[in-house]
């Protein structure tokens, strides 16, 4: 029985009637409301699926231009672009050594579990975390980096041996285990998904969190370390955790990646054949990757048919989660081309994202085309952070 009709039940059953069953049935009542709400007995918080992800920070090399061209323009880079994109002797270009979070199938950690063609947007970004509110989440991590790593979450309930963060709060020398974990070992986060962790009142069936590492905040998160979380309302999920109702989950993370304060930094630069001074101007202007999950100047996967890349079908409920990460210059307008969204209760074609904001937008496209979705600030549109979606009849 769905939630919905639970309470409906819950409502239709008259007071009168509850009175009537007498003091021989209160033990029988009070399992009549456990059932007809839906909801675990007190003292339990979670009474959902357990949900285990087996996630490692790996060592990868990540280009932001895979096709080696504009693909918005479709022609080859311009002067502009090869400023960011282009490699030679003391420019490292548009691949860069980079640590990212990666999905395994077990504990093992042996075999990658495949991207499926509708996560392939995610580009450089971790795998998505689905949960519904009343589940327990699990991130198995093994840090495969030769420095610690963390996993911190955010909008999941967790205690001080999951915070993933280190700090002088008063955690007990066990509670420290997971601010740094080690070269080589595994730590198991635990978390909770209380009502607090799902929508509230003004959000759609779902909203977005996420988690990233937190032992050298911005050193590791311009490495790449940071993933989605996606938590749906309580009786409004399939069983994946995904909300019922919508076609499409896209996820849009804009960033000026500052490759300069990346921790990996120092692998990068070993790998040029004439490094220059790390602090020489046109260099490090040269490594400020201003990306959407990993792309610039349109080398997203656009995808060919529903489902794949960023291609979705007229008449669709598509859901975009956005997120900025970064530093000031990382205000960012993501902009549609060709359709609109509703966001934060509003309809626009222009949204707003401070660094570690999250956004919901819900999106039925009527406008079938290959469309721009670019940020709208200007010296961010001159350097690359702009991709596009596919909307089919
Ligand atoms: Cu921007």
């Amino acid at each position: 029985m769905h939630e919905e009709s639970r309470d409906v039940a819950r409502r239709r059953l008259p007071a009168a009637s509850l009175l009537a069953m007498g003091a021989a049935l209160v033990v029988l009542a009070g399992y009549l409301v456990l059932v007809t709400t839906g909801r675990p007995a007190a003292g339990h918080e979670s009474a959902g699926t357990t949900r285990t992800y087996y996630i490692a920070a790996d060592s990868v090399r990540w280009d932001y231009a895979p096709t080696g061209s504009n693909g918005i323009t479709g022609q080859p880079f311009d002067d502009v672009a090869n400023e960011f994109v282009a490699a030679g002797p003391e420019r490292i270009g548009s691949a860069y050594v980079k640590s990212l979070y990666r999905e395994y199938t077990d504990r093992s950690f042996s075999t990658l579990t495949p991207r499926p063609a509708a996560w392939e947007h995610l580009g450089f970004l971790g795998p998505v975390i689905h949960a519904v509110v009343g589940d327990r989440v699990r991130i198995v991590f093994k840090n495969n980096l030769d420095r610690p790593a963390s996993v911190h979450m955010h909008g999941l309930k967790y205690d001080k041996g999951a915070e993933g963060a280190p700090y002088a709060d008063g955690s007990t020398a066990r509670q420290k285990d997971d601010d740094a974990v080690p070269p080589g070992a595994i730590y198991t986060y635990d978390y909770t998904v209380p009502e607090r962790a799902g929508p509230g009142p003004m959000d759609p069936s779902s909203v977005m969190w996420m988690y990233h590492s937190h032992t050298d905040e911005v050193g590791d998160t311009y490495a790449g370390l940071v993933g989605p979380v996606i938590v749906t309302a309580r009786g409004q999920a399939r069983a994946d955790g995904t909300p019922r109702g919508v076609d499409r989950e896209l996820v849009a993370v804009f960033q000026v990646s500052d490759e300069n304060q990346s921790l990996d930094l120092p692998a990068n630069l070993a790998g040029l054949p004439a490094p220059p001074d790390p602090e020489d101007e046109g260099f490090e202007e040269s490594n400020l990757m201003h990306d959407i999950n990993g792309y610039v100047y349109g080398n997203q996967p656009l995808g060919s048919a529903p489902g794949e890349g960023m291609t979705v079908r007229a008449g669709q409920h598509v859901r975009w989660y956005l997120m900025a990460m970064g530093t000031e210059v990382d205000l960012h307008t993501p902009h549609w081309h060709g359709n609109t969204v509703l966001a934060n209760g509003m309809r626009v074609d222009v949204t707003s994202l401070l660094p570690a904001q999250m956004i919901v937008a819900d999106m039925t496209p009527d406008d079938p085309g290959i469309w721009l979705f670019h940020c709208h600030v200007n010296d961010h549109i001159l350097a690359g952070m702009m991709t596009r979606y596919q909307v089919l009849p």
